[in-house]
């Protein structure tokens, strides 16, 4: 992360991006209704990328935008009191390599995704193997909504409405052996939907899929969260439709995005941030404000919210991103500097 983000600080985006790509993201953005008299987060955080203030004729085939379904919930008392991150900043700041390394990539190159038919499968040291379809997805477990907090480990955070279901409720029901110790995760591999992966250049050189794990006790703890929604709606592609982890105590990278693949197994699986950069991001990622990324401090975070970026406020980082007390028991007696 902040690896092989190309700098765009002092280009325009029209002066990158080819005409037509440039007008349908303007397109997508009026179609999603977050193109608005003020000028979108995005827009000032990344050199105006979604300039909407030049000129010149807007004569792009009208672009698709991806059809979110209302979700029915259950509420939950989880994040009662957090303000919300408005749901346009959510849909529109995104990282999601597979569709580009910079923060409006995904919404722009994902619109057309697609999400159904899917398969996530749980399989490897489990009693009951499982694969679930996307309507299983949506109607196999009880929905719940949660308000959690969103820390990146590039120091931003956000505070966000997940609609989903204990992940410890599918592990359960896929019923694991005694010798299963860990889960591993994985995306969807599929270049021709994925230009990231269909470029080294584009997906910022990571090795796709994307792979991603957690201890079984961490993945069975109640907060870890098979999330299918946000903001009352099945998710958007950007945001890891359909089925992606939320794991709101460790940063952002560990919530990997639209799986296929969950794996219980013996020995501590590969992580793609880990393999790409082992010294900056651990197998752990616990958020620790005592504990700082080897370029740049995490004792605070820009929090997203109302308001432009200018106006964004900081704020103190807290130990587990505010989740210590549902966590700290599963790290007794671990060194969390050792194991970031
Ligand atoms: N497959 C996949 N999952 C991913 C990523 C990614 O690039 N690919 N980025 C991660 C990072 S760094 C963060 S901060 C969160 C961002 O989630 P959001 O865009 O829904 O806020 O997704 C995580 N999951
Ligand atoms: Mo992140």
């Amino acid at each position: 992360m902040l690896i092989r983000v190309p700098k765009k600080s002092e280009i325009k985006e029209h002066e990158l991006t080819p005409q037509s790509v440039y007008h349908s993201r303007r397109d997508i953005l009026k179609k999603l209704g977050i193109m608005t008299a003020t000028l979108p987060f995005a827009a000032q955080s990344q050199a105006n990328i979604f300039d909407i203030f030049s000129s010149g004729e807007d004569n792009a085939e009208p672009a698709t935008v991806f059809q979110r379904s209302p979700l029915i919930t259950n509420s939950s008392p989880y994040g009662s009191g957090l303000s919300l991150t408005p749901e346009s900043k959510v849909l529109t700041y995104n990282n999601f390599y597979e569709f580009g390394t910079g923060k409006g990539d995904p919404v722009e190159n994902s619109q057309s995704f697609r999400v159904d038919p899917w398969k996530l499968e749980v399989t490897g040291l489990v009693n009951n193997p499982i694969t679930l379809s996307y309507d299983d997805l949506l109607k196999q477990f009880p929905l719940e909504e949660r308000l959690y907090r969103m820390r990146c480990v590039e120091a931003w955070s956000m505070n966000v409405p997940w609609i989903g279901f204990s992940l410890a409720a599918l592990l359960k029901a896929a019923d694991p052996l005694g010798s299963a110790k860990y889960v591993a995760f994985e995306t969807l591999h599929d270049p021709k939907q994925m230009p990231g992966q269909a470029s080294q250049f584009v997906g910022g050189g990571i090795d796709y899929p994307y792979v991603e794990g957690l201890r079984l006790d961490e993945a069975m703890n109640p907060l870890t969260l098979l999330s299918v929604g946000l903001y009352g709606q099945t998710l958007a592609p950007q945001n890891g439709a359909p089925v992606r982890l939320v794991v709101p105590w460790k940063y952002g990278f560990k919530s990997i995005k639209s799986i296929v693949k969950i794996h219980l197994l013996e020995s501590q699986p590969a992580t793609t941030w880990n393999l790409l950069a082992r010294h900056e991001y651990g197998f752990y990622a616990n958020v620790n404000p005592q504990v700082d990324h080897p370029r740049w401090s995490q004792g605070s975070e820009r929090f997203i919210g109302e308001g432009s970026i200018f106006s964004s406020r900081r704020q103190p980082t807290l130990m587990f991103n505010g989740y210590e007390d549902e966590v700290a028991s599963l790290y007794k007696g671990m060194d969390l500097r050792s194991s970031y």
